[in-house]
């Protein structure tokens, strides 16, 4: 453990200096924010300190670099999380009580940047978390958007978005570096001249803007290795402020360059169907790829010179799927243009430097862009895109049979769009999926065609979560329960949590970690009370589905069972319950609006179900509002049931899944995604899994003959009855009926098969429902999914990459 200060007082010395030269104020007379800037200010120093020792190392051991280029980064609040990560928590939080402030206030003012949508952003940062910890030198590159993703409030029910302004009072993890900005450049045309008997291409009459970057240091566990996360900001690149026009009074024009330009980095798209063929959104993609690229060449440069051909022993790019694609064309583009490399030369070097993960199979979710879109913004890229698709279409064999087709099915140009899984793919010397169904599938369906030609560029990665981060930062005291029994070597290792095992015969044991659970759920319910003003009860089960809202994800079909509990506990006297509180939380993307009306359809029955004395003293509904990484960090470690409920085949992997598990939820979810695994490794007996499985559901498709009609008939009783609580004013006080949901359902004929995993789905949940009733035995499965929770730690995960991918 590398320690930065040797003890309370030399903190304290530091802590007080550091106060007094950013706020000007002593420490007894700032204020609690001034306090919070100048504490994370003075660990960034540190961190930093290292950091740059932590480069030096690097260089001096020739270790290979690792870039992982993500357009999203959702890191989180870092001040606790470095304390822990430095092992310095306690030292500070004594050190802050002796001068009578509170360390966990302190923490609470740090903004929790939103730079990504979810599972996606979040795994970059995980990963982050855990090269550092694997003392990989392993750098991230992404955007940093001046708003995050949107706060989400709720209005009678309905999700209402509002801008994340989280740099407003300034970030103090954050230092920008002028220094090396870089030019970028879009539109204009491509010129081609002789030079040496060789044809060089070079842009002109290209419009440029700036690539800022900021650093934000990451901090890995024991504080040994300090890496860096880089994101860039777009300014203008030249100061263009037209005073005659602002001394007539037309202000914004006199500006406009500086708009312009900033308008790249000004938002975070959330992925909804709205954010294909938006130029912003391609611009943003290229900016921080070129910026990247331009970065880490220039590191390359500095240490080994222009020695290109061993530039893939030294580095390594690796895009967190298809919105950094351009990495290898923009290699080569610099590779050709720039070093005058010849195109064999520079396409070697960039299919052993680029690989690439994919996080979808869902066809609306795959990147495409239109070629005059493309072409006009970055015509030099698109001529290098059209020359790699040339070929790749050369290199097929028109003598086999069927050649075409499989020309087809991987094109890069195809139908008037650029094809960015499919640019991907021919750029990397590696691609894989994030949990082992999810591979499979990619095999066997999405890119089967890439996998007949070069099985062996195809592997698995399943996900993994930092251990740091989700278990013992979010629930300290289920953490010091796991340390005193095991010792603390689970949070470098975190397969020791195996090491449980045996305490699952321990009922004194068993009985603490129904205490730690019941003590997070108090902390969660004096939170719900704080934002929303409902109360919960911390001695009924809480059973809880917190990702984002999308069809396939099913939160329709967990508001279904509640609606179900509903009526057979108002209207059947032998309807049995252990008294259960449903937690969602979740955003939806602004513009998709089936998922804002699941969401107000949650909200509504909530408002129903609460204030019905027949049912509320059982059942419970809970919309906790804007579900970021913070809250989340409450959330995991008070819930008992983990809502995983996905139509099979469609979760890539889920990564909540993993949290929940971890702090000792059991999985009531069906068999997709990484809850394979879950099952594969603490047992089907230890979750709850129903529902139909991914060949069930294939069949199903291939069949065509599923009818909802049919599922509703047969089930007047129940099904019938939920489906018409839709629409006959049952829960319409709130803001109006659920027409629209009771459409996709009977008219769209049900698409995620909402109504025929409704019966398994509703019994495994009474199962597990009643199985609470017995403590001793529930809280051995609890223990049980946490001591074989160790192998979905991120560190398991990044060293696959490293040693299977990078390696580095
Ligand atoms: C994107 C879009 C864009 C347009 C329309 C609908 C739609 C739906 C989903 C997405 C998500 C794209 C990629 C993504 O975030 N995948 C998630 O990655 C996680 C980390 O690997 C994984 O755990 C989730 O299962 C997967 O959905």
């Amino acid at each position: 453990m590398t320690t930065i200060f040797q003890d309370k007082e030399q903190f304290i010395d530091e802590y007080r200096l550091v106060v007094k030269a950013f706020t000007g104020k002593s420490f007894e007379e700032a204020g609690a924010t001034d306090r919070y800037q100048a504490l994370a200010r003075l660990i960034a120093g540190h961190a930093r300190d290292i950091a740059s020792e932590s480069f030096t190392e690097s260089s001096r051991k020739h270790k290979k670099r690792v870039y992982y280029f993500s357009i999203e980064f959702l890191i989180g609040r870092l001040l606790d999380n470095y304390l822990l990560n430095f092992g310095i928590r306690d030292l500070v939080a004594e050190a802050l009580a002796d001068m009578g402030a509170d360390l966990d206030e302190l923490c609470e003012l740090e903004p929790d940047p939103a730079l990504g949508n979810g599972g996606l952003g979040r795994l970059a940062a995980c990963f982050l978390d855990s090269m550092a910890h694997e003392g990989i030198a392993g750098y991230g590159n992404g955007m940093r958007y001046r708003y995050g993703l949107f706060k989400q409030e709720i209005v009678n029910g309905r999700q209402h978005e509002v801008a994340d302004e989280w740099l407003s009072g300034g970030y103090p993890w954050e230092v920008r570096r002028q220094d090396r900005a870089v030019r970028i450049g879009f539109g204009g045309h491509v010129v081609t001249r002789e030079k040496n008997g060789r044809q060089v291409y070079s842009v002109e009459g290209a419009s440029e803007v700036l690539a800022v970057p900021y650093d934000i240091p990451v901090v890995g566990f024991g504080g040994k290795t300090v890496n860096k996360l880089r994101v860039w900001s777009a300014e203008p690149a030249e100061e263009h402020f037209d005073l005659e026009t602002f001394n007539h009074g037309d202000y914004a024009r006199a500006d406009a360059d500086r708009a312009n330009a900033e308008a790249i980095s000004a938002i975070l798209y959330p992925n909804d169907q709205g954010e294909h063929g938006r130029l912003l959104r391609l611009k943003q993609e290229y900016l921080f790829v070129a910026a990247g690229i331009s970065s880490l060449l220039r590191t390359y440069r500095e240490e080994y010179g222009s020695d290109w051909a061993h530039l893939s022993d030294r580095v390594a790019i690796h895009t967190n799927d298809t919105h950094p694609a351009m990495c290898g064309p923009e290699l080569m583009r610099v590779l050709l243009d720039e070093e005058g490399l010849e195109w064999d030369e520079a396409w070697e070097i960039v299919t052993k430097t680029v690989s690439f993960t994919n996080h979808t199979i869902l066809p609306e979710a795959l990147e495409r862009w239109p070629i005059d879109t493309f072409s006009r913004l970055l015509p030099r890229i698109y001529q290098i895109i059209e020359e790699i698709n040339r070929r790749w279409a050369e290199s097929f064999d028109t003598a086999a049979e069927g050649w075409q087709e499989h020309f087809r099915n991987t094109a890069i140009l195809w139908d008037g769009e650029v094809r960015m899984a499919n640019l991907s793919v021919i750029c990397s010397h590696s691609i894989n999926g994030v949990a082992k169904l999810h591979t499979e599938i990619l095999e066997s369906t999405v890119l089967r065609d890439f996998y007949a030609l070069t099985p062996k560029k195809f592997n698995n990665k399943t996900n993994g979560i930092s251990p740091r981060r989700f278990l013992a930062e979010a629930n300290p005291g289920y953490a010091s329960l796991i340390s005193s029994a095991i010792g603390t070597g689970w949070l470098d290792d975190a397969s020791e949590l195996e090491r449980l095992l045996p305490f699952k015969q321990d009922a004194a044991f068993l009985e603490k970690v129904g205490a730690t659970k019941l003590e997070n759920k108090a902390r969660l319910a004096r939170y719900v009370k704080r934002e929303t003003g409902l109360v919960i009860d911390p001695a009924s089960i809480f059973d809880v589905q917190v990702k984002r809202f999308h069809a396939y994800k099913r939160q329709l079909l967990n508001v279904f069972k509640v609606i179900d509990l509903y009526q057979r506990l108002t209207t059947d006297p032998n309807t049995t319950i252990e008294p259960t509180t449903f937690i969602f939380s979740g955003k939806a993307a602004s513009s998709y609006t089936f998922a804002k009306e699941v969401i107000r359809l949650i909200n509504s029955v909530a408002d129903v179900v609460n204030k019905d004395p027949r049912v509320n003293e059982l059942i419970k509904v809970c919309f906790i509002p804007n579900f970021r990484v913070s809250n989340a960090q409450l959330i995991y470690p008070a819930a008992e049931i983990s809502e995983q409920i996905s139509t099979a085949g469609k979760e890539a992997s889920g990564t909540s899944n993993m949290k929940l598990m971890m702090n000792g939820a059991l999985t009531l979810g069906t068999l997709d995604g990484a809850n394979i695994e879950i099952v594969d490794l603490a047992g089907r007996e230890n979750e709850g899994i129903f529902g139909l499985t991914k060949p069930e559901v294939q069949e199903l498709k291939d069949k065509g003959n599923y009818l909802a009609w049919d599922l509703l008939n047969d089930d007047p009783e129940r099904l019938g009855r939920v489906v018409g609580s839709l629409t006959d004013g049952t829960f319409s006080k709130l803001s109006g009926g659920f027409e629209s949901i009771r459409n996709e359902v009977m008219i769209n004929n049900d698409p995620d098969l909402v109504l025929l995993d409704f019966h398994s789905y509703v019994d495994a949940f009474e199962k597990l429902n009643h199985d609470w009733a017995n403590r001793t035995l529930w809280n051995r499965r609890a223990l049980h999914n946490t001591a074989m929770s160790g192998w979905f730690s991120s560190d398991r995960t990044i060293r696959e990459y490293r040693d299977e991918i990078w390696g580095a």
